[in-house]
């Protein structure tokens, strides 16, 4: 017992300290000072980086390769493709009424989307994001336009064709041969740049999209010109671009060397070189390789060594923050390759009968629902222990559940992810805010099958993780921790305005037709929109526990990129991106799954 609570508070410590350090959006080592803004002129042609302000600006395309793949480039798998098994739910002609209500809903959403957009044109174009309470912009993320690119495909969507024709052209105007920062995430530029032009691209045909696609994937490749071509995922663009040495790191977080395979592999497939699929290749067999090797089968942990190609020490493991989206690109790159590479589905089957076994867990609650979560494993020789941890993040492994279940007919995994998705809807209406906090704990039920709501031991487990015990009643103090029932801590009060609840809900719609997906997601806009609305936009929150909760001055791109185009999108007509037709990235961005010719 006292070394359970030992290692229970390690794992605690361990989550905390790994999860700021994922939460913080991998900031660049120092605060990159804004480029001039580019506004006036729209004129310029496409692909001319502005020049004159005497910096250097790298041509990625023409920096030798100094590790270069000769004679063993891996191809795209060929053949025709396979066709799926059908998705989406069989929709019915809508009632009218509820038509009405869908279209309204709908509108408001882009309203809101209309509004984030004019205020980032007129305060913090060509930044990377604005905030949106003092109106100034910020360069987190290399100072390509991240708001920019990522919202792109977001505009199409909802049919802002204006505004996406003249965003367009200031595209062209994006250096990514130059950055103030010293550090790129490899990851995020990957995610929210390559695969939002490439999604913007392959939404409107307009090739000077896909042109710079290839820039941006010229550059990263150079992060991958390592001795064994593992990438090096907080990459020194200079030290690159000056063609110095470099190789990869030994630790490195699993979600960033992870979740390359989808951008990369569409890359190729539109521009017909190989070489960007070959790169995410070598990584996905490190993968196949050593999934039986680690100390959780089946699943590789949060830490891995790139730079030993060495996927097996570490000992947490988790679906949730670091993580996640590795898990969820399996059977996404899977039905990109147009189901063409089975390794994609034994990544996915082998991971997630781990996940299952040993992440999930059912939380108690008042209501006594039978819904699932995911949490934070750590291994110990033989012995497994888990941490009953909610994450705002871990709330896409419902989606990832049920698209798996529909895509790989496991109809077990699609009621795993109608059970995941409960928990974080319930979990939103907990919240005196009606939204989700960052991360919390919650009482996992002894048994899977059987969990009757116990309010006394609940406590006893909130008095006991607290440390609330005084002499004289160690329950009396609960009421100050402002913890919904059946949360055992909160950890992080924020919420910065993230998706992955949302996106749950969308495909759980798509997928089931049933209208509580609406009701919930219409709920949870409208908690969101009325505490996060500024007159520019909408901020991050410091606080979902409190009544009125504090907002902060900042709005990610993926707000505008995701979340409000999931809320879009639900509220839209069910052929309106299918997921039949469609496979999104971590960052929201549709790609086009290819289909049997007939
Ligand atoms: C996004 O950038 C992506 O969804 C990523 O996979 C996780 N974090 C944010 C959104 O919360």
């Amino acid at each position: 017992m006292a070394l359970l609570k030992r290692y229970g508070l390690y794992m605690v410590a361990a989550a905390f300290f790994f999860y700021m350090f994922y939460s913080l959006s991998f900031p660049y080592e120092s605060a990159p000072p804004p480029q001039p803004g580019h506004n006036d002129a729209d004129d310029a042609p496409i692909n001319e980086a502005p020049k004159g302000d005497g910096r250097k600006s790298y041509d990625w395309s023409k920096i030798p390769i100094q590790h270069p793949v000769v004679s063993d480039m891996i191809p795209l798998p060929t053949g025709a493709p396979k066709a799926l098994p059908k998705i989406q739910h069989e929709f019915k002609e809508e009632d009218p009424t509820a038509k009405h209500i869908r279209e309204t809903r709908r509108e408001e959403v882009k309203k809101q989307f209309l509004k984030c957009w004019t205020s980032y044109r007129q305060k913090a174009w060509m930044h990377d994001e604005l905030e949106p309470i003092s109106g100034k912009a910020t360069d987190p993320f290399g100072g390509w336009a991240a708001t920019l690119v990522d919202a792109m495909d977001t505009l199409w969507i909802m049919d802002l064709k204006e505004e996406f024709t003249s965003a367009v052209t200031d595209i062209g105007k994006i250096d990514f041969g130059y950055t103030p920062a010293e550090k790129i995430n490899v990851f995020e530029t990957t995610i929210r740049h390559l695969g939002g032009l490439l999604a913007a691209y392959e939404l409107s045909g307009e090739e000077r999209l896909l042109k710079k696609a290839k820039e941006v994937g010229e550059m990263l490749y150079h992060a991958f010109d390592t001795p064994n071509r593992m990438p090096i995922t907080r990459w020194d663009f200079h030290n690159a671009g000056q063609g110095n040495k470099q190789e990869a790191d030994e630790t490195v977080l699993v979600a960033e060397i992870g979740s390359l395979t989808m951008e990369f592999t569409r890359l190729s497939q539109l521009t017909k070189d190989p070489k960007w699929y070959d790169a995410i290749t070598r990584i996905t067999q490190v993968f196949d390789r050593q999934q039986d090797m680690t100390k959780l089968r089946g699943m590789w942990p949060i830490v891995v060594n790139a730079k030993k190609r060495d996927f097996t020490k570490d000992t947490s493991f988790t679906i949730a923050a670091m993580a996640d989206s590795t898990y969820e690109y399996f059977a996404k790159t899977y039905a990109l390759l147009g189901g063409l590479d089975p390794v994609y589905k034994k990544l996915y089957e082998q991971s997630m009968d781990t996940a299952i076994k040993h992440t999930l867990f059912r939380p108690m609650t008042p209501e006594n629902a039978d819904m699932l979560m995911s949490g934070m494993v750590r291994t110990e020789g033989t012995n497994t222990m888990l941490l009953p941890e909610m994450q705002h993040l871990v709330c896409y492994a419902g989606g990832m559940f049920a698209l798996g279940g529909k895509i790989f007919e496991n109809p077990e995994h699609v009621t795993i992810g109608r059970k995941l998705t409960d928990t974080c809807v319930w979990a939103y209406k907990a919240s005196p805010a009606g939204i989700m906090p960052e991360v919390s704990q919650l009482y996992k039920c002894a048994n899977m099958s059987d969990c009757t709501w116990d309010e006394k031991a609940w406590k006893e487990e909130v008095a006991r993780r607290a440390d609330v015990g005084n002499e004289d009643d160690p329950l009396k103090n609960i009421a100050n921790l402002r913890l919904p029932l059946g949360f055992t801590a909160i950890n992080d009060r924020r919420y910065i305005l993230r998706p992955e609840a949302i996106e749950s809900v969308f495909i759980m719609y798509r997928i089931t037709g049933l209208q509580q997906w609406q009701a919930a997601a219409w709920d949870m806009f409208t908690a969101i929109q009325k505490h996060t609305d500024t007159d520019l936009g909408n901020a991050a929150l410091a606080d979902v526990s409190a009544d009125n909760p504090p907002k902060v001055d900042s709005m990610e791109s993926f707000w505008m990129a995701e979340t409000l185009k999931y809320f879009y999108l639900i509220f839209s007509e069910p052929d309106v991106i299918s997921l039949d037709d469609y496979v999104f990235n971590t960052e929201a961005h549709p790609f086009k799954i290819p289909k049997p010719k007939n």
